[in-house]
């Protein structure tokens, strides 16, 4: 490669990431890093299978939202295939008070939160505008905007630091995820300076999926990501974003220093998106065929079956998983296609919360006009 630092197809890129679960399903006791800090997990036998659940289950739900994309059920879809465990192992890493600000692709993070996987889908199936409340979930609406929600994250982490909220091992932090493309803009490079220079409570979690649409990495960057974080003052750490190990135990260290009050940390999830970009994407006109095929011997989930099984794990577990995870996809196609056709005119309801008199005028000239169709809209 132009930069020598991305090896598509490798082993690990140069430099190295952490690892603590080969793509063989070797369990890797302890990674240390150059800064001296230790990496590790201390799972029981049934946190290990609930990891795998998870993996399993968001891959099912991501399939479903693919196919129903396909049969006209949903505008769009951005999935997160081949990048399960980067979002199942950050996702999981989250304590309850922490929160979250999502891309458009996190859907893994969300059902990791403990929320209704249905929760985005008004959205891709265009019948509302994506929106809830991020507070009662602690996890913030998904932004399409490429990197805004950087800057939003590092505003809220400035603001729970000054309400006091963090400063100890309880306390309160967030985690920001983005793509390696965002990285390019003016957004998440403010989002650094800020978060830096306020130590603001804030792990920025890079899941660079080796594409932004269809630019490659070497687009965005001459060196790995993770160093970037050197010149705005906090650490950078990449991990093997396709081991789910790697992605809790390094987010986990992370949010706990954030909350302690220790600043910033960037994490660069070397994984690869496997899938389109979206559903309107067809990435066979701008990657070769075997550079998928590299990254399909990494999959994620393999892994940590390959790593149940040695480990004793019978048959009836994974097959009970699949029949769950099916049962997941039913009730969620169920619900997508029962999923009522708003009025037309609710989108006029959300713009102000009082209102404009633009916007009445608007919605009048509309209603005027829908009035002109058989049963009045
Ligand atoms: C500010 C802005 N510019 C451009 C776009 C169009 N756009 C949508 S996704 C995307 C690529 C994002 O790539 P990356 O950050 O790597 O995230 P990924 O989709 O790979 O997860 C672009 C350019 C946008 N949504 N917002
Ligand atoms: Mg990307």
């Amino acid at each position: 490669m132009a930069n020598g630092e991305r090896e598509v197809g490798g082993d690990a890129p140069a430099g190295g990431f952490v690892q603590l679960l080969t793509p063989d399903g070797e369990r890797v006791d302890s990674v240390t890093t150059a800064d001296g800090t230790t990496y590790t997990v201390d799972f029981t036998d049934d946190e290990y299978r609930e990891l795998y659940r998870d993996l399993v289950t968001v891959r099912r739900l991501d399939a479903e939202a693919t196919a129903l994309q396909r049969q006209g059920e949903l505008g769009i879809w951005a999935s997160l295939l081949g990048q399960e465990a980067a979002q199942v192992g950050s996702g999981r890493a989250l304590r309850p008070q922490d929160m979250a600000f999502p891309t458009y692709r996190e859907h893994g993070v969300l059902y990791c939160r403990g929320i209704d996987p249905i929760m985005p889908f008004g959205l891709f199936r265009g019948v509302d505008q994506g929106g809830w409340d991020p507070n009662e979930f602690k996890f913030n609406t998904y932004t399409i905007v490429i990197g805004a929600q950087t800057l939003h994250a590092t505003g809220y982490a400035m603001g729970i630091t000054m309400d006091g909220k963090t400063g100890n091992a309880d306390g309160e932090a967030v985690i920001a995820y983005f793509g390696d493309g965002a990285t390019s803009q003016g957004d998440v490079n403010e989002a650094f300076v800020w978060s830096g220079v306020f130590n603001a409570p804030i792990v920025f979690f890079c899941q660079n999926n080796q594409y932004a649409i269809s630019e490659p990495l070497e687009r965005q960057t001459r060196i790995p990501l993770y160093r970037r974080a050197l010149g705005y003052g906090f650490p950078g750490v990449r991990i093997d974003g396709n081991d789910v190990l790697a992605s809790y135990a390094v987010t986990r260290a992370a949010l706990d220093q954030a909350r302690n009050g220790q600043g910033p940390t960037l994490i660069e999830a070397y994984t690869y998106r496997m899938g389109a970009h979206t559903s309107s994407d067809d990435p066979t006109r701008y990657r070769i065929a075997s550079e998928v095929e590299a990254w399909k011997a990494k999959d994620p989930i393999i892994r940590v079956r390959t790593y149940l099984e040695a480990q004793g794990t019978d048959a009836d577990f994974f097959a009970d998983v699949d029949a769950h995870a099916a049962r997941e996809a039913v009730s969620l196609r169920e619900r997508v296609l029962s999923m009522p056709d708003p009025d037309p005119l609710v989108m006029f309801d959300h713009v102000y919360p009082e209102g404009s008199p633009e916007l009445d005028a608007q919605r009048e000239t509309f209603a005027a006009y829908m009035s002109t169709f058989e049963g009045g809209h």
